[in-house]
């Protein structure tokens, strides 16, 4: 098997966002529970960002979301989190939250409204112009609950002129990414529903418009890392919403539930050249898109870095070509062994070892609940009105 030492290089230069998003009170349908330390501002928000960065060395950008992360001055906005050593990334735009949307934003039957949502995105762009953020990210909650109650033909064909609007206003250097989700909100059908619709959407637009893959946007059983390999044979894959799943779109922590298969996924990312520190002409993004509901914002965000660093380790321990050779000749169980025998390598004793040569605490998880920040912040953060969803 390939060794730790050999592979260690590869670990340099990986870079995971998190979302603004988790940083704020989240919650069910039923119940959104505040939490002491919360932050107020965005600030706040980039300041914990960039806490989880100095604890990991992982995530050097934060993704921001419109209009939950308004400021009045994105370029000092941008400047602070450059003084804290983070950079802003994806922004991310929301037609989920307004009454007008209720019947549709994108495809809706209204100009008006469908103009509305498109300026929305204007709106993000000039956002992103003054951050210097490549992609805008697109997740539509739109849909129908009951047949017949749309044209789902009509839908598709106003979801193609809108995004093209939206794309055209974007520069060179920017990019359009657009999440599928196979249902939620919408019950009977979702407009952009799986990896298909959205590539069709994203492949009449152009080079710049790519599938963002949340993992837990599938139903139960689907094989994501035949997903992840056709997407990337297609060169359409454009970044990562990674969270863990169990029932339905649970946003939980990633690698939590099921890291076999974040092993899996990462392995054909490796696989089809979208790891960026082992193909530098890579520009997949790795994001978050997470809530942390009952545990501890910061502590579930470090833990979920990590857990990304973590098989992606031991996906680059398969020995590619021993692995290559055991397929080839047809040997089922030697391909499955060599391919298992990386996974269940436990690699946290080595990376504890290599983040200290890095300057890095060789257990952020311990180092950040010592640190006495968590404390702090709940002295800190005490009136005003706490993040959360809206
Ligand atoms: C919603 O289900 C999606 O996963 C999104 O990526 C959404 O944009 C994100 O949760 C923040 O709005
Ligand atoms: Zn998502």
């Amino acid at each position: 098997m390939t060794s730790f030492t050999q592979i260690a290089p590869l670990l340099e230069g990986q870079a995971i966002e998190v979302p603004s998003w988790a940083y704020g009170n989240s919650g069910t349908r039923f119940k959104v529970f505040g939490s002491p330390g919360t932050p107020r501002t965005v600030e706040e928000k980039v300041a914990d960002a960039a806490t989880v960065h100095r604890f990991t060395g992982l995530a050097p950008a934060v993704s921001l979301h419109i209009p939950w992360d308004l400021v009045d001055d994105y370029t000092a906005l941008r400047a602070y989190a450059g003084e804290l050593g983070v950079s802003i990334g994806t922004i991310n735009s929301n037609t989920f939250q307004d009454d007008d949307y209720k019947l549709g934003a994108l495809t809706h039957v209204d100009r008006k409204v469908r103009q509305k949502a498109i300026d929305h995105h204007f709106e993000c762009i000039d956002v992103m112009n003054a951050t210097g953020s490549r992609d805008l990210k697109i997740w539509l909650a739109e849909g129908s609950n009951y047949p017949g109650q749309g044209d789902i033909r009509g839908r598709q064909d106003r979801l193609a002129q809108s995004l093209q609007t939206i794309y055209a206003r974007l520069s060179d250097d920017q990019r359009l990414v657009l999440e599928y989700k196979f249902f939620e909100p919408a019950f009977y059908h979702t407009d952009v529903p799986d990896w298909g619709t959205s590539y069709t959407q994203v492949a009449a637009l152009g080079d710049r418009a790519m599938v963002c893959l949340d993992t837990g946007h599938h139903a139960p059983g689907t094989n994501v890392e035949f997903i992840v390999a056709q997407l990337l044979r297609l060169g359409k894959l454009g970044s990562f919403d990674f969270n863990s799943r169990f029932y339905a779109d649970d946003d939980l922590i990633v690698g939590a539930a099921d890291p076999f298969q974040l092993f899996r996924i990462i392995f054909e990312v490796i696989r089809g050249g979208g790891y960026a520190p082992s193909n530098p002409d890579s520009e997949v993004a790795f994001m978050l898109d997470q809530c942390h509901n009952i545990e501890d914002k910061i502590p579930g965000q470090i833990r979920s870095v990590l857990n990304v660093q973590e098989m992606t380790a031991r996906a680059l321990l398969v020995d590619r070509d021993a692995l290559t050779a055991a397929q080839e000749s047809g040997d089922v169980l030697g391909a499955n062994g060599i391919f298992m025998d990386a996974f269940y390598t436990d690699v946290r004793p080595d990376l504890a070892a290599w983040r200290e040569t890095r300057g890095l605490p060789a257990d952020p998880m311990r180092a950040y609940a010592e640190s006495g920040y968590q404390q702090q912040i709940e002295a800190d953060r005490v009136g005003g009105t706490q993040a959360g969803w809206n």
